[in-house]
């Protein structure tokens, strides 16, 4: 039977090989191929605009920007919803015809820089551009590798450009590899290197969005943040975007009504910049996949800047709210220029009338350990992995998810022996953050950084205590690593840290069904990549 859709991009894909009559995440067959029309067009214009800059043109701002939010669109869990990904496709179709006009020497390129169509032809268009349109295995491999890689590097440059911080370097190179993802002519060698190319550019982007965000909202701080409610009614405000945040706090200020994070805005708390906002209140809940129940009990509207969202409840639904790439059928959209102040009015409205959210959990968790909180915490740390009282440091960074075999990262975490300490990033850490490891010396036992995006300070860590113990090799350093994953920024994250030499990274729960048993091989062979076994072996294979 022929597939209706085909999606392999993140690690819930069906049976580990690939979404074909619907998406595991709730993506529907017409979403799934208007997102992959999206991919091509986006591709598309982006060979345009690496021809224009061949030529010596300018490209625009704008255009930049385009790029990134659509590939971000495309993100696991971002975007449901149909009109947004046919207005983006036009959008970038207008666009791309545009910049023809500029360009003199259209010989070399590829057909998705050419075509054009209307609506009642994306969805045909959309099947027959998607992944399965490379045949050979390997290259098919290597060019959605690359292509997931810079969907993870276009959603970090998108949080930047929000805080209206541009790399345009980045920017070239993500427009350049896109559309190399599309030229026949280049071999598996050469798209091996280009996945390594992208890691560099990972890195890239991955500090400016933290000189983004260091720069407008201070340096991370150890924070303890409360986990219980409050009497008020709340905003819950889910996903990545620091900016959406600030300005979701200074329109609800003096209003009554408080402000909650869900998820990966968890380690806003951490910033100097949030703290001043009495209403700010704590966190509400745990990592993206447990949003149905959780969002159910909050009460109150709920902001979706970024993903994971999960397709809502009716108890819900009309209190859910997106912005950014962002979109579900049915759910309000609240647009907003770089720059410019988004309204959320209607969103703090609703809260009014609801009513507080209801109790979940108490307590507090602690995090803030971003690079230069750790660096102030040098001396102690380097005294007591010095002394042997911290043996090994685990970096357990990544994201949690919803399968069964997840429970690994609860059991793996409860079982390291007192002398280890867990660095974390990204939304992995729900898997045990509520867990009382106890501390080392004052150094709690987990280490936590902040968003995904922040395994970026994990990286600084590791090489400033390489330059503190005088050592060649990043590899030498008492650190494994053993990474959760599920959708794209991961793999960003990932290819950053085999371009910083980082070798032994095991990947779970499962290796991605992208990954052909070559791309593997490669993988295996040059950066010692491994997947994950039992709590029981791996500790023996980590720690003996
Ligand atoms: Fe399937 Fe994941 Fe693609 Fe959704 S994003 S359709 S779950 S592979
Ligand atoms: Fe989580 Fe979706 Fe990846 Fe940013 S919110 S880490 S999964």
């Amino acid at each position: 039977m022929e597939n209706k859709m085909f999606c392999y991009q993140c690690q819930e894909t069906a049976g580990c090989t690939g979404c074909t009559n619907a998406g595991v995440c709730g993506k529907t067959p017409e979403v799934a191929n208007l997102q992959d029309l999206l991919v091509y067009v986006t591709k598309g214009l982006s060979a345009v605009t690496t021809a224009l800059r061949a030529e010596g043109k300018n490209v625009a701002e704008d255009i930049n920007h385009m790029v990134s939010v659509n590939l971000f669109t495309t993100i696991t869990n971002a975007n449901f919803d149909k009109d947004s990904i046919i207005s983006k496709i036009n959008a970038t179709l207008a666009a791309k015809e545009e910049l023809l006009l500029e360009l003199s020497n259209k010989d070399n390129l590829p057909e998705a820089a050419l075509w054009n169509g209307d609506q009642s032809t994306f969805e045909e268009k959309g099947k027959k551009v998607g992944v399965l349109s490379t045949k050979d295995e390997d290259i098919r491999s290597l060019r959605e590798l690359i292509t997931y890689g810079l969907k993870g590097l276009a959603a970090y440059s998108k949080h930047a450009n929000a805080l209206l911080k541009d790399n345009v370097e980045v920017d070239a190179f993500l427009q350049e590899a896109l559309s190399k993802t599309l030229d026949d002519s280049l071999t598996v060698d050469d798209l091996v290197a280009l996945t390594l190319e992208c890691g560099k550019y990972g890195v890239d982007g991955m500090a400016l969005l933290d000189e983004a965000n260091t720069s407008t909202y201070g340096n991370p701080e150890v924070t303890s943040v409360d986990i219980g409610v409050r009497s008020n009614p709340g905003i819950l405000i889910s996903g990545h975007d620091l900016k959406d945040l600030e300005m979701l706090l200074e329109q609800t200020k003096g209003t009554g009504v408080d402000v909650y994070t869900h998820s990966e805005m968890l380690p806003a708390h951490y910033y100097p910049f949030f703290k001043k906002y009495d209403n700010f209140a704590g966190n509400y809940g745990n990592a993206w996949w447990k949003q149905k129940e959780e969002f159910e009990k909050f009460n109150g509207p709920i902001l979706m800047t970024t993903n994971c969202i999960v397709p809502p409840s009716d108890s819900y639904k009309d209190r859910l709210f997106t912005t950014g790439a962002t979109g579900y059928p049915g759910c309000k959209h609240i647009d907003g220029e770089y720059g410019k102040t988004k309204d959320f009015l209607e969103i703090i409205e609703l809260a009014k009338k609801c009513e507080a959210p209801t109790e979940i959990e108490t307590g507090t968790i602690t995090g803030g350990f971003a690079h230069e909180q750790v660096f102030a915490l040098a001396d102690t740390v380097v005294e007591a992995v010095k002394s042997g009282a911290i043996k090994r440091f685990v970096v357990m960074a990544g994201c949690d998810g919803r399968a069964k075999s997840r429970s690994y990262y609860s059991d793996f975490a409860k079982a390291l022996p007192d002398d280890m300490v867990i660095l974390t990033a990204g939304c992995a850490k729900y898997k045990y953050n509520k867990l009382d490891l106890g501390d080392i010396g004052g150094i709690p036992r987990i280490l936590d950084a902040g968003q995904c995006n922040d395994s970026y300070s994990l990286a600084l860590i590791a090489l400033k205590l390489k330059e503190i113990f005088g050592l060649d090799d990043v590899n030498e350093l008492p650190i494994v690593y053993n990474i959760s994953w599920y959708e794209q920024k991961a793999v960003i994250v990932l290819l950053a840290l085999l371009y910083l030499g980082v070798k032994n990274i095991h990947l779970g729960p499962t290796l991605p069904a992208f990954l052909s048993p070559n791309v593997a091989k490669v993988l295996v062979e040059n950066f010692g990549i491994a997947g994950i076994t039992t709590v029981e072996d791996d500790m023996k294979l980590f720690f003996s």
